[in-house]
């Protein structure tokens, strides 16, 4: 069968990396000979959703699939209506926002099947089955579907996938991987790599309905091998593990960092933890094998709102990991999230305070969004019962480009939605100003460095102090320059 999966369009936002997902459907597809093309349409923000379209129809697919956020929904019912009028052939959704509302999803008459949760094995049996004219769908586990008078029927959930290793690697040679604008700070191609899936916790903001709460793993000679693999196809030396929990099972990263010594993979990679799951010893191994930036979900510098959130950890295991990190030469950024249940003005004043007093080398401020399925949507939803989902999540993507204006979508908040949009562009200059202050306070010591910092805020002063540093002329400031002009210690 010919297959043509699709990634949607995210409004104005390009998709910065592949879709695994897609990249994982598209290799058991393959391996069960299938014909497989992948058409990210959010690759190219600005090209018209017409012309993407049409490269679908020009393919001539027997099955079009769409995976989905529900921040790209909107997108994908308006390309369905298209590809179901100019082909006519059945059409698939799987991904968060199907497994998040399938009853409503289902309701679009030009989407015919829907894959609930971790989608490889019911994507390959159900392309068996369509290939064999089977329509009996009754007991097909993991698939929902519709009678002709648009009847939706769900099947009961396939369970999660046990032996991670089994599947192949993710069909990369199927995305215009050159094209995703995902680089490490050296400007080198990065690539994404998954190495488990699942996480235990429940954070009330996070979606979990997909890879759910049993942590999975890969074996750690099957990820250096991919890794591997990585390098001599596609000549990459930067990864980014974008497992939700990458330093969960201790025992096993330590296997996997012994893979990456011994081997003497000439790799660098940055990947995303729980400030709750690093230590010194394990940083500085990671280090050792090639980890040069970590991203932790920090989420709020107020104790009882971040205690809101379920996510189990404390500001002062926040500190002690950012420093830690930071101690050994890994670039850490933290996630803040504005506008949490329990915020008002008071506490982002403390978010934003506390980010600032971090040794980040990065900090992202997000708004709180309820997407359906998480506990915020719950929330929500105890306050206005009759809330219904609304397509106008497209509107709620809050990586803003702190340039356009930004409005909270669903505010959980006491606080306005005019001062939380306020807040989250302001929190990031903040947080700017005081990374540099910090800077010059560790280079010439505090008195001397808030006077120079002092003086350097009139903008010739400044100019003049950089390039100064730039010609070497401060040996101490020279040192960590790199950090004020971006280029932090990533070789
Ligand atoms: C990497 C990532 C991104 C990347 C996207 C890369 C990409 N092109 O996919 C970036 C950084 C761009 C991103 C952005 C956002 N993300 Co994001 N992201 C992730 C993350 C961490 C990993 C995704 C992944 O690769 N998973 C592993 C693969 C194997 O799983 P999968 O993609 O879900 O695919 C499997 C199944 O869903 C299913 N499936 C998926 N598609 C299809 C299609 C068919 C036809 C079938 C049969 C099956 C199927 O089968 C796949 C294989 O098992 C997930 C968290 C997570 N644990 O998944 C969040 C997650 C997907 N993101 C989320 C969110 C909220 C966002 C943002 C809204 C955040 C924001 N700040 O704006 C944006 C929206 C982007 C958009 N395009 O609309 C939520 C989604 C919630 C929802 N209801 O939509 C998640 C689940 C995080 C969470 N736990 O809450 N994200
Ligand atoms: S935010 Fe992170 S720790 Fe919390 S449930 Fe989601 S993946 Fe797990």
């Amino acid at each position: 069968m010919k297959v043509a999966l699709i990634g949607p369009k995210w409004n104005e936002l390009v998709n910065a990396y592949p879709s695994l997902g897609l990249g994982y459907l598209a290799a058991v597809a393959e391996q069960d000979g299938h014909e497989v093309a992948i058409f990210d349409f959010g690759l190219d923000p600005d090209r018209p959703l017409e012309d993407e379209v049409q490269d679908v129809i020009d393919f001539k697919p027997d099955l079009v699939a769409f995976t989905s956020m529900t921040t790209s929904y909107a997108s994908v019912e308006q390309s369905a209506a298209m590809l179901k009028e100019a082909l006519g052939v059945p059409i698939l959704i799987g991904g968060p926002h199907a497994t998040s509302l399938p009853n409503e999803t289902l309701k679009n008459p030009n989407i015919d099947y829907l894959i609930f949760g971790e989608g490889e094995e019911t994507f390959v049996e159900f392309l068996r089955a369509l290939e064999n004219k089977n329509d009996k769908w009754e007991g097909f586990w993991g698939l929902w579907y519709k009678d002709e008078e648009g009847r939706v029927y769900n099947n009961p959930q396939r369970a999660l996938i046990k032996d991670l290793d089994a599947l192949p690697y993710p069909a990369r040679h199927l995305f215009r991987l050159d094209e995703y604008p995902l680089y490490a700070p050296t400007g080198e191609q990065m690539l994404t790599v998954l190495s488990s899936r699942g996480c235990p916790y429940n954070c009330s903001f996070c979606f979990k309905g997909i890879v759910g709460r049993t942590y999975r793993q890969r074996s750690p000679q099957n990820i250096a091998d991919e890794l591997e693999h990585l390098m001599h196809t596609y000549g990459v030396r930067n990864f980014y593990f974008i497992d939700d929990l990458f330093t969960i099972d201790v025992r096993r990263l330590d296997k996997i960092l012994d893979h990456f010594i011994e081997r003497n993979m000439d790799i660098r990679w940055q990947c995303l933890a729980r400030v709750d799951r690093v230590n010194p010893d394990l940083l500085a191994k990671m280090y050792r094998a090639g980890c040069r930036e970590i991203h932790y979900g920090i989420e709020s510098g107020n104790p009882e709102v971040l205690k809101r959130t379920a996510k189990h950890i404390n500001l002062d295991r926040v500190r002690d990991a950012v420093t830690w990190t930071e101690e050994v030469g890994i670039r850490a950024k933290g996630y803040f999230i504005l506008g949490l249940p329990g915020d008002n003005e008071e506490t982002i004043e403390e978010t934003i305070e506390f980010a600032a007093s971090l040794p980040l080398t990065e900090a992202m401020f997000s708004i709180a969004t309820p997407f359906p399925g998480t506990q915020l949507w719950n929330e929500l939803l105890r306050r206005h019962p009759d809330l219904v989902y609304n397509a106008d999540f497209t509107k709620s993507y809050y990586y803003n480009s702190y340039k356009s204006s930004i409005a909270p979508f669903m505010n959980v908040s006491d606080v306005p939605d005019d001062v939380l949009a306020r807040k989250a562009i302001e929190a990031r200059q903040r947080f700017i100003e005081a990374k540099k202050r910090r800077i010059y306070r560790e280079s010439f010591g505090p008195a001397m460095g808030d006077l120079l910092w002092n003086v350097a805020q009139f903008t010739p002063v400044r100019k003049v102090g950089s390039a100064l540093a730039h010609a070497g002329l401060f040996k101490k400031f020279q040192r960590t320059k790199g950090e004020l002009f971006g280029s932090l210690s990533w070789t």
